[in-house]
């Protein structure tokens, strides 16, 4: 992604949570795929989720693999016993995923299973580390610096932290020190500012809805990625 990010210049990560509603199987696919071309001058990844592959099927990894040239996250938020959670991360990097999102709470043996496929496969894991909707101040954010933990303990590649709380971004960047890549959702529909994450230590942003929503999803990726950039540039 590292790679993708300085080509393209960009910070950004597609959250591609399309709804098939009355389109056919096919044609769905075939306008996932469009959308995902046109931005894909902008981002450094995309990230699929449980409601695009439930209304296609995991196959729509694959496809995009074979057709975009982007880094996939499989964002299936992994919360199982070890040998399955680590059966769901192989499922994702086997269709063609480059990295699984996981949750931490279910501990270390869980984890270390996925850690285990990852190593197997050589890909990565990004463990939910605090949620940026409001409901996440409940339960994991209080647990949030013990979850960071976890992951550098187990040796995964990052965490997701929340955009909509830029001081809470801070303190995890302070916590992982420079081991851990920060992913942070909660741009725009949620109310996150681009930029601000990345201010506050992210190293990149997810946005879904305020690009695949907007009329022109291309031309949104642009100005959302020019915008982080630009932010980024007001901090020096
Ligand atoms: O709010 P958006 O439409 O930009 O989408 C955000 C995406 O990030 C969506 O795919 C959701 O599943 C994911 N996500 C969060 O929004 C919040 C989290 O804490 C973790 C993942």
């Amino acid at each position: 992604m590292e790679r993708r990010s300085q080509e393209n210049n960009s910070r950004l990560v597609f959250a591609l949570d399309l709804v098939r509603k009355e389109l056919n199987k096919s044609d769905f696919v075939e306008k996932c795929l469009n959308i995902l071309e046109k931005t894909e001058l902008y981002i450094a990844g995309v990230k699929i989720g449980y409601p695009l592959v439930l209304d296609t099927d995991l196959e729509i990894i694959s496809k995009i693999s074979e057709v975009n040239n982007v880094p996939i996250i499989a964002d299936f938020k992994i919360a199982d016993v070890p040998h399955i959670s680590k059966q769901i991360a192989k499922l994702a990097f086997k269709a063609g995923a480059d990295a699984v999102i996981s949750h931490g709470f279910t501990g270390d043996d869980s984890l270390g299973a996925i850690i285990e496929a990852c190593e197997e496969e050589n890909k990565g894991v990004l463990v939910v580390s605090n949620m940026s909707h409001p409901g996440g101040e409940m339960f994991i954010q209080p647990m949030s610096e013990k979850i960071l933990n976890l992951a550098k303990e187990a040796k995964a590649t990052g965490i997701i932290g929340p955009a909509t709380r830029p001081e809470q971004v801070e303190k995890l960047r302070k916590k992982a020190g420079e081991e851990l890549l920060i992913l942070t959702p909660g741009i725009g529909a949620q109310g996150g500012r681009p930029g601000d994450a990345i201010k506050n230590g992210a190293d990149y942003e997810i946005v879904g809805r305020a690009i695949y929503q907007s009329e022109s999803p291309g031309k949104s990726a642009e100005n959302i990625r020019d915008t982080i950039n630009e932010t980024l540039k007001e901090e020096d």
